[in-house]
């Protein structure tokens, strides 16, 4: 990933009112001197009523860097897959390592520090009316499973937050679910009959991303992480059997085909290119 651009956009998502310093491409390295800078200090109101999602106001309790065992909170921040350490400035708040943001505060994220989220990418061949995989240029084209996002986010994976003490693993399959198969609407027995036929597939995933997520969310002392999963159905007999059905923060749910020019929510593209170069299929 290059220089984070989300986590710059001018007006703050979901507050129309909060507009975030202005922050130049060469001013984003917090090592450049940027002796003007002055970030909007912004924490959402359903954030600082602290909700049980939430972290206390003040950072100074918290063990940064570690998985806190106490909340079951990981608190690590990754690059490349492997843990990478991050700032803690004088006052005890911790310091977004891609860079400058504009604003300082929590804005809508619940911690301070990494906000972890996992994000599922289940994919599949594009097939013709006659069930033949379509190519373009020589090399298969692929298809996943993309939802629109509530928040006016647009398209983007169906991920979601990890819940405190709950495995990556099983919040991209919970969030796959929610998002994608409305599995919050469901009855107890379709919920049974929905994750047995969940379980094979998602048994084989291949982690692709692991680390900062460019998001509009982020500010200087907040911002999201991810790890994102791929689970790749070769025969398209798997997911054929998921009846999508768009539920939770997701206003719509397709399968949606894949090329360079695709937009997506956050840095997500950045996650499908990887998936896209895994199975060496058309961009
Ligand atoms: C992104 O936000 C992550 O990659 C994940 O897709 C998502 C999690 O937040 P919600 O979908 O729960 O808002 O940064
Ligand atoms: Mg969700
Ligand atoms: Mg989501």
């Amino acid at each position: 990933m290059g220089l984070h651009m989300n986590a710059r956009c001018e007006v703050y998502p979901r507050a129309p009112d909060v507009k975030r310093f202005p922050v130049p491409d060469d001013k984003v390295d917090w090592a450049v001197k940027f002796p003007e800078y002055k970030p909007t200090d912004f924490t959402s109101k359903s954030v600082s009523s602290q909700p049980v999602w939430a972290d206390n106001p003040d950072p100074c309790e918290i063990k940064f860097n570690c998985v806190d065992e106490s909340l079951k909170v990981d608190r690590r921040c990754f690059k490349n897959g492997q843990p990478h350490s991050y700032a803690i400035d004088e006052k005890g708040y911790p310091i977004n390592p891609s860079g400058r943001t504009g604003l300082k505060g929590r804005g809508s994220l619940g911690r301070w520090g990494p906000n972890h989220a996992a994000d599922p990418i289940v994919t599949r061949w594009k097939r013709d009316s006659k069930g033949n995989v379509v190519q373009k240029d020589g090399k298969n084209v692929l298809q996943f499973v993309a939802v629109k996002r509530t928040d006016g986010g647009g398209w983007a994976l169906p991920g979601g937050m990890v819940n405190p003490g709950e495995n990556k693993t099983a919040t991209l399959i919970r969030e796959f679910g929610e998002e994608a198969l409305n599995s919050l609407e469901k009855s107890e027995k379709q919920i049974e009959e929905m994750k047995k036929s969940m379980a094979d597939f998602f048994k084989d995933g291949e982690t692709v991303y692991k680390g900062y997520v460019d998001d509009p969310r982020n500010t200087d002392n907040s911002w999201m992480e991810t790890k994102a999963m791929n689970f790749h159905d070769s025969n398209g007999e798997c997911v054929g059997k998921f009846s999508l059905h768009a539920g939770d923060d997701a206003a719509e749910v397709q399968w949606m085909d894949i090329d360079h020019s695709l937009k997506l929510y956050a840095s997500h593209i950045d996650f499908i290119k990887a998936t896209v170069g895994r199975l060496n299929a058309h961009w």
